[in-house]
């Protein structure tokens, strides 16, 4: 067979069916296929992405019933694509421990960039801060995206990270966010261990990133898949300019809708503890309200159960959720959504459920630098996380 298929950069597993009688087979043997090579083979063929769909309901589906995916007519064989990922959740600095991942998920260094021959990875974002090797890991991750091996999208510390260093033009001499004690801290790591001119340069490639991603394989968000705020975020950076200083000065604003849609898809959605109970958070922070399980709606739950992660204290076990609570359920129909940002505490990760995962394991305290190892077919399983656990101690 001759001819020639050409199909971007994407990283891509072929599926090669033929047909056979009523219905199409795998002509066996996976075959992987580094896209961009011009592989001879296919001709007259077109070859497209079936999101969603399992092999086996693709064996199993009669011939000529719509599916995207082509049939040669020369040779009989219906092929199509399905991109490969590996998601990986928060790093925060962990460069050690990101190579090896990378490593065992069959990466390998090519003229100094980490490459896979069929796969890419995409990064939910939370590049510094906290871990010792900040530059090292915006290395590796930026050089990972420029080269096509990466994807990724922006986490609420790179976002703080650009408004921290944005002027506020309605106040001189301030920031959009404040150099108060707790943010001066946050970002401490990042702004001793990296040079001015590679904090600038870090800067301008956050500024770049999405804070979503949607393909037709999967979606990728920091901490919650809102639709409407993605959307509102969305058309204001086609109005403003993406991540432009007048989009910073909008969305960081505290009161405007911007601002509300960012918290929302980057910190993720919060409800008020009950009355008057407070809690002191891993970096110092006295809080008055805490994380949901957005994905769910609260009924049925105790307010206990729907923090996330769990917090089964007496005083939430007994409390009720409030009615205010603004969740944004995510369907069971709908394609796998992956996220970070939750510092998930277990030792051994799971997905919450068939068509949803958590990657933050929190490895910059001492936990798993986490990825998922994306078959592009079938629910989420245990058995295709990867993690290594924390190597190095934390600065601070
Ligand atoms: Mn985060």
């Amino acid at each position: 067979m001759s001819g020639e298929y050409r199909c971007g950069d994407d990283a891509v597993q072929v599926w090669i069916l033929h047909y056979q009688g009523e219905r199409w087979k795998w002509r066996g043997g996976l075959e992987r296929w580094k896209v961009g090579k011009g592989s001879g083979w296919l001709p007259n063929s077109r070859i497209l992405a079936i999101p969603g769909m399992s092999m086996k309901s693709a064996w199993n589906s009669p011939a000529g019933s719509g599916y995207r995916g082509e049939a040669n007519q020369a040779t009989g064989h219906r092929v199509w694509l399905q991109r490969m990922y590996d998601v990986i959740g928060d790093i925060h600095g962990c460069a050690e421990e990101l190579a090896e991942l990378l490593e065992r998920l069959g990466y390998v260094q090519q003229s100094g960039v980490f490459r896979h021959p069929s796969r890419k990875v995409i990064f939910c974002g939370d590049f510094i801060d906290r871990g010792p090797q900040i530059r090292d890991v915006l290395n590796i991750c930026r050089d990972m995206c420029q080269q096509q091996s990466a994807l990724a999208v922006m986490g609420n510390h790179e976002w703080n990270a650009l408004a921290y260093h944005t002027a506020d033009p309605l106040q001189q001499g301030e920031y959009l966010r404040r150099h108060t004690e707790h943010n001066n801290r946050q970002i401490a790591q990042t702004i001793t261990q990296l040079s001015s001119a590679e904090l600038q340069q870090a800067l301008d490639w956050f500024r770049t990133l999405p804070v979503s991603l949607e393909l037709p394989e999967l979606r990728v968000v920091h901490a919650c898949w809102d639709p409407v705020d993605l959307q509102k975020l969305q058309l204001a950076g086609v109005e403003l300019g993406w991540m432009s200083d007048q989009y910073l000065q909008q969305a960081a604003r505290s009161g405007t809708q911007l601002f509300d849609s960012i918290e929302r898809v980057l910190k993720g959605p919060e409800m008020r503890f009950p009355d008057g109970i407070t809690l002191t958070d891993r970096e110092g922070m006295v809080r008055r309200k805490g994380r949901i399980r957005w994905f769910d709606g609260p009924e049925g739950l105790s307010f206990a159960d729907y923090m996330f992660p769990g917090l089964a204290i007496p005083e939430f076990v007994s409390a009720v959720v409030p009615d205010d609570v603004r969740p944004c359920p995510y369907g069971a129909d709908e394609r796998p959504l992956f996220f970070g940002h939750y510092w998930l505490r277990d030792r051994v990760p799971a997905p919450i459920r068939g068509n949803l995962a958590c990657l933050d394991y929190s490895v910059a305290r001492d936990g798993l630098l986490t990825a998922y190892r994306y078959q592009g077919c079938g629910p989420l399983v245990a058995s295709d996380f990867v993690t290594v656990p924390r190597r190095s101690a934390v600065p601070v």
